[in-house]
């Protein structure tokens, strides 16, 4: 993709975001219309799908070549990321945002034919807007974030994981699991897997592996985490294709292969 037109695009992109994050900021106390998804505990609200259609509607007004995938049902169905490709999902963490009202972001990835170009992941309700255009490094507001180290040891790692290793149709063994969170130093559970790439990608936590993700809670995470060095694979480190849902692994790249041959290899079901 050619520079200036990013560089206009990256512009764009984040006053589209930091926008929809004022709106959600001024409206984080008004009642909320809650239904649910998959299951139970799959949440959507109507900001869910007013945040949406707000992207939706700008970029098919600005950039009517350019396509889009989301979450909340106004993106393209698409069979490949030929051309300029948008991915969203306007609240991530929104079992977050409804019950906490904090600790949801919007996550942001722009791709030009499969490559991912700008990424941007807004912590709405703290104002820190994680950002990253590919080849020129990743960003804190206004901070540059520091390339990972490669020296990170597994024992003296935080690692995010989530309950949804425990349950029904998991990937590996549970005793696997049970190993590798004892190896580690600490875990984490943020619910916001955008979130948990930006906290990567800042250093602040070595790694996150999840179950099942679809691509608009990973697309701007791997930009950004891209940016800082970091590797994103399935969670047996195979490569991930952004039209599909699939487990994942982000992190430092110190720990990446230890952790897939080490534990999730000789864990898979
Ligand atoms: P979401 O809030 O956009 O749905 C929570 O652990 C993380 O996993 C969030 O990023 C959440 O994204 C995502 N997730 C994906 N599928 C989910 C599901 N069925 N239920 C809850 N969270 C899900
Ligand atoms: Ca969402």
């Amino acid at each position: 993709m050619n520079l200036t037109i990013r560089d206009k695009l990256y512009e764009q992109a984040k006053e589209w975001v930091l926008e929809a994050g004022n709106t959600i900021r001024e409206k984080i106390n008004d009642p909320l219309t809650i239904n649910t998804k998959s299951d139970r505990n799959d949440l959507v609200t109507t900001m869910d799908r007013n945040t949406e259609y707000f992207f939706m509607t700008n970029i098919k007004k600005t950039y009517p070549d350019h396509l889009i995938i989301s979450e909340e049902g106004y993106g393209d169905e698409l069979q490949s990321l030929d051309g300029t490709v948008w991915i969203i999902d306007p609240i991530d963490g929104t079992m977050n945002f409804v019950h906490q009202k904090r600790n949801f972001a919007i996550s942001v990835g722009i791709y030009h034919n499969g490559v991912g170009e700008i990424g941007f992941i807004y912590d709405v309700m703290a104002d820190n807007l994680y950002s990253a255009k590919r080849g020129e490094g990743a960003f804190k507001n206004k901070m540059a974030l520091s390339p990972l180290s490669d020296q990170k040891s597994i024992y003296d790692s935080i690692l995010g994981l989530n309950h949804f290793w425990l349950c029904k149709n998991r990937l590996v063994e549970e005793d696997v699991i049970q190993e590798l969170v004892k190896t580690v130093r600490g875990t984490r559970t943020f619910g916001s897997a955008a979130l948990e790439f930006a906290y990567v990608a800042e250093g602040i936590m070595d790694g996150y592996m999840t179950m099942g993700l679809d691509p608009w809670d990973i697309a701007a995470g791997i930009v950004i985490v891209n940016e800082t060095g970091g590797r994103t694979t399935d969670a047996f480190g195979g490569s991930l294709d952004l039209l599909r849902k699939s487990s994942v692994l982000t992190c430092n790249p110190a720990i990446q292969e230890k952790i897939v041959n080490e534990y999730m290899e000789k864990g898979k079901k």
